[in-house]
């Protein structure tokens, strides 16, 4: 078995039990069984570019963590890869702020993130870079001589033809792209909108569905759909701490139901629709008045981009216009929580939630909605409210689908989960839990590796017909 190399913006801490998602566990367990590499930003924000990487081994893995100076932070990190692809990737375009230094660092980064790792590769390496901070990677990589199959997984949405063809560099990225073997993509809508880009742009030859030629090289096009590590969230949201068991019980008393949510402070989660979908059931349904509230946990980040500064404000100002209308000396609709909470608190609150309201303008997939699933308690589950827009949807079809711009039916949407009689929560939560069950971290994972590990060869049917870049010279000359 080849030896494993994962490739990240940041390089994860793998002693053990130091994480606490799912998937940095199930890709560092990976790579403890095959032996091989982490590498990726120290985390620190005032280092030295280029400078030499930490390397610290740990059984058959070694961690190599490399600096970064913080002008190449502001410029590289919150720069292009967050005020330009995020924005770009989540059909956001209106929130690209393209500034030549936020490129040029990007492309040096990269260059240099890959001039450092060259020396540690073994030639047989199977190598798996994540995420839009690292496209132009495997193209250095190459520069420098490197043979080995490289696979990307992009975490979040690629956009359709039409709208990345308005953003600055399209061409270029793309070309970058195409020096990776594999392109793993969350969903069929993403590698659909890589496809179209790359035939209507004749950019790379169509050789069948998922597979390309560009130059000598042979590309495949893939979607594989992140999962969580089910069995183990399911078990964490049995175990819940005294403090949440009296919030449930007091609840239980009182009658009072919770819908809950939980993002990264993001523009791309929905957060301020959701508000007012909240706020517009209650005003139409004055019965629900101290019978429900809305538990939203949202943990800043990237708090230096002027968006996120902005998003931030909204929802104060908004929590504070519903709990001004609708609140009472002994009940709070809307409890907003702006901090990260322990994945241990977090899954039996999931539990002891009613309705699970999951509504992001655009996500690659959505780690919530489908935690929040293996959550509950099979026989008597809550219920998904998710928005059409989530990656998560393409396979979450028996939750309660909605359009995450119409506040109108998200009210209603939300008003139907909590009216749900108990055999169609069950039906449709027993649909939801078997796919979350099955397609989980590691499956996710495995099929990732297994295909990247028979990429490179081009489909049987098209080999006698494909026409090498030199011969198509020579044939028209
Ligand atoms: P994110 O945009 O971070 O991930 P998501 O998939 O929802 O979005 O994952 C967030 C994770 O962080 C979840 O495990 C959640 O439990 C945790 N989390 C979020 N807010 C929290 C809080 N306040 N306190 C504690 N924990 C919190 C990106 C893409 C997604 C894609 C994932 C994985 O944007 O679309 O699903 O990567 O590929």
């Amino acid at each position: 078995m080849s030896r494993l190399v994962i490739v990240s913006n940041r390089v994860a801490d793998l002693r053990a039990g130091a994480h606490s998602g799912g998937l940095a566990v199930g890709l560092a367990d990976a790579l403890k069984e095959r032996g091989g590499i982490w590498f990726g930003w120290d985390g620190e924000e005032d280092g030295t570019t280029g400078a030499e990487p930490q390397v610290e081994t740990i059984g058959k893995v070694e961690r190599i963590a490399a600096s970064l100076s913080a002008e190449d932070l502001a410029n590289y990190y919150l720069g292009y890869a967050n005020s330009v692809l995020w924005p770009m990737f989540h059909y956001r375009l209106d929130l690209v702020d393209y500034q030549t230094e936020f490129s040029e660092s990007y492309w040096r980064v990269n260059e240099t993130f890959a001039r450092q790792l060259m020396r540690f590769l073994n030639p047989d390496d199977l190598i798996w870079v994540h995420d839009y901070h690292l496209i132009p990677l495997a193209g250095f990589l190459r520069q420098l001589g490197c043979r080995q199959k490289i696979g990307f997984f992009l975490h979040i949405p690629f956009p359709p033809s039409d709208l990345l063809s308005a953003a600055p560099e399209h061409t270029r990225l793309v070309d970058a792209l195409l020096n990776y073997d594999l392109i793993g993509f969350q969903t069929q809508t993403d590698v659909n909108n890589l496809r179209h880009y790359l035939v209507e742009s004749a950019t790379a030859e169509q050789l069948d569905e998922n597979t390309f030629s560009f130059g000598d090289r042979i590309l495949r096009i893939d979607r594989f759909p992140i999962g969580i590590d089910a069995a183990g969230f399911a078990d964490m949201a049995i175990e819940a701490d005294d403090e949440v068991v009296m919030d449930q019980m007091r609840r239980r008393i009182l009658g009072r139901r919770q819908i809950i949510g939980l993002d990264r402070l993001d523009y791309s989660k929905g957060l301020p629709e959701r508000f007012k979908a909240f706020g517009r059931l209650l005003e139409q349904h004055p019965e629900l008045s101290k019978k429900v509230s809305f538990l939203q946990v949202a943990s800043p980040t990237r708090e230096a981009v002027d968006a996120y500064a902005d998003i931030r404000i909204e929802l104060e100002t908004l929590t504070g216009s519903i709990n001004g209308r609708f609140a009472d000396f002994n009940w709070t609709p809307l409890r907003y929580i702006n901090r990260a909470i322990p994945r241990e608190v977090l899954a039996p609150l999931y539990r002891g939630s009613q309705v699970g309201f999951v509504t992001p303008l655009r996500d690659g997939m959505n780690l919530v909605a489908k935690e929040y699933v293996a959550a509950q308690k099979p026989s008597d589950p809550g219920v998904l409210v998710l928005s059409q827009f989530a990656g998560a949807a393409e396979e979450l079809t028996e939750a309660l689908i909605v359009n995450p711009y119409d506040i109108d039916e998200m009210a209603r949407q939300l008003h139907r989960a909590l009216e749900m009689p108990l055999d169609e929560r069950r039906e449709r939560h027993a649909a939801l839990r078997q796919k979350v069950f099955q397609q989980d971290a590691r499956a996710w994972l495995n099929s990732f590796l297994n295909v990247l590990e028979g990429a490179g060869a081009a489909p049987a049917k098209d080999l006698a017909d494909q026409v090498l870049p030199g011969e198509r010279t020579a044939q028209s000359s």
